[in-house]
């Protein structure tokens, strides 16, 4: 809670991330669950703004996974959006990492979050390259000015700054609607822009409250209005909360749990109070097992890994397990057999390729926070290859996505990729 000086009385929600059309972890046949997944947590949120009876919603980007997105998504959104539009709630939104046409073909058709604007009238989409600001009077008269910067990589705070200057404090209420992170954040993922820049922006009341997006845990400053909700569902294990244990050869003990917490901000103005309550929305049941060990040998390690999950284990659960520490002299870590604990899937709904972390095994990647899969080319390259590797991890992952979202135009565009790259010797 916070107060300021200017008063006026409104309601509004403020989620991100809804990532519409993902299907993570991909269990394919097997369950057809996870389609609807991220379409149930979008209109769960439609569900609660309508009930609440909101002034607006804001959404800070990534509405869906890709930007070609599949026709489930397309189904949702036609089913969702205009429900709020029929309850007379304006959803304005900025455009996200994942929303951004990315091949010159899509580039041709239009974002979009622009055809939703533009064509079908569904949202407000608001960046820096057209409508800066969207504007928009309450039923209870406030004015109220959105300023949208999409994710914009390196010229973040270029960008931000120039938003700056169109900025006027005539309205009632400001929001900053970003895709980025603010770099007191604990976890910076892609486009950032520096906290001094926050701190002016809402210190000089050019913003009342800032609204981010595209870091999927989430996070709030504790004396200021910025706020990130984080995803509505898990897209990934780098999204999902780690619970840790040690084992001795003996016992498994738990360290740590991380909290999880997934959902959307309900934001109510009243007067010149803001008060941003942070609402759940159930999810499915996703963690990180790690398991440290220290001077394992490698068939306690099959025994550690294996005890843990079983802890964790249920028909619902989707698990990563995360092996690190250090082997005995005597064991490597090919001994470990993975294929052992690999069996126990049959007891989980879904269980990932374990994630290696061992001092002294062959190939050693420091686990971080985040566990991306350029990261981990990355750290293997650069300990096969040395010098380059980051180039060519970068080239590797432009053709795996390119790949993803084949298309005619992918075989011209993979060319092009590889033929701009010039090696330097
Ligand atoms: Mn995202």
């Amino acid at each position: 809670m916070s107060t300021r000086k200017k008063s006026c009385d409104l309601k509004f929600i403020h989620v991100a991330d809804t990532h519409l059309g993902l299907n993570w972890p991909a269990i394919g046949r097997r369950e057809r669950i996870q389609i609807p997944v991220y379409g149930k947590a979008f209109a769960t949120v439609v569900d609660a703004a309508i009930k609440e009876q909101v002034d607006f919603v804001v959404h800070a980007g990534d509405l869906v996974h890709r930007p070609r997105p599949p026709t489930a998504a397309w189904n949702r959104l036609l089913q969702e959006l205009p429900r709020l539009k029929e309850a007379g709630i304006p959803f304005i939104i900025t455009v996200g990492s994942h929303d951004k046409p990315e091949s010159y073909f899509d580039r041709a058709g239009g974002d979009i979050l622009q055809i939703l604007d533009t064509r079908l009238g569904l949202v407000k989409r608001t960046d820096i390259d057209q409508n800066q600001c969207v504007e928009l009077k309450t039923r209870g008269g406030a004015k109220v000015s959105v300023y949208g910067l999409g994710d914009h990589g390196r010229e973040q705070e270029n960008h931000l700054q120039q938003l700056r200057k169109l900025m006027n404090q005539a309205a009632d209420f400001s929001i900053l609607l970003m895709h980025g992170s603010v770099s007191v954040m604990p976890q910076i993922v892609g486009s950032t822009v520096s906290m001094e820049t926050m701190e002016g922006l809402l210190s000089r009341k050019y913003v009342d409250y800032v609204a981010l997006g595209h870091n999927h845990k989430r996070w709030e400053h504790r004396d200021m209005q910025i706020y990130n909700p984080g995803s509505t569902e898990y897209t990934s294990f780098a999204d999902a909360p780690t619970i840790s244990y040690s084992y001795d050869g003996k016992t498994l003990r738990e360290e740590n749990r991380e909290p999880a917490e997934h959902g959307y901000y309900l934001v109510e103005v009243a007067g010149e109070v803001i008060k941003a309550q942070f609402k759940t929305i159930p999810t499915r049941d996703v963690r990180s097992i790690e398991v440290r060990f220290d001077q394992a040998t490698a068939s306690q390690v099959a025994e550690g890994v294996k005890t843990a999950i079983s802890r964790n284990a249920s028909s619902s659960a989707i698990i990563r397990p995360v092996i690190r520490g250090t082997l005995h002299a005597s064991s490597s870590r090919g001994d470990i057999n993975l294929q052992e604990i690999l069996s126990l899937k049959e007891k989980l709904l879904f269980l990932e390729y374990p994630l290696i972390g061992l001092a002294g095994s062959e190939v050693q990647l420091e686990l971080a926070g985040e566990s991306d899969i350029q990261k981990i080319l990355n750290q293997y390259l650069k300990a096969r290859l040395g010098q380059g590797a980051e180039t060519t991890a970068d080239i590797a992952m432009k053709l795996v996505e390119l790949y993803a979202r084949r298309s005619r135009t992918t075989n011209q565009e993979a060319l092009s990729i590889v033929d701009g790259w010039k090696p330097s010797d």
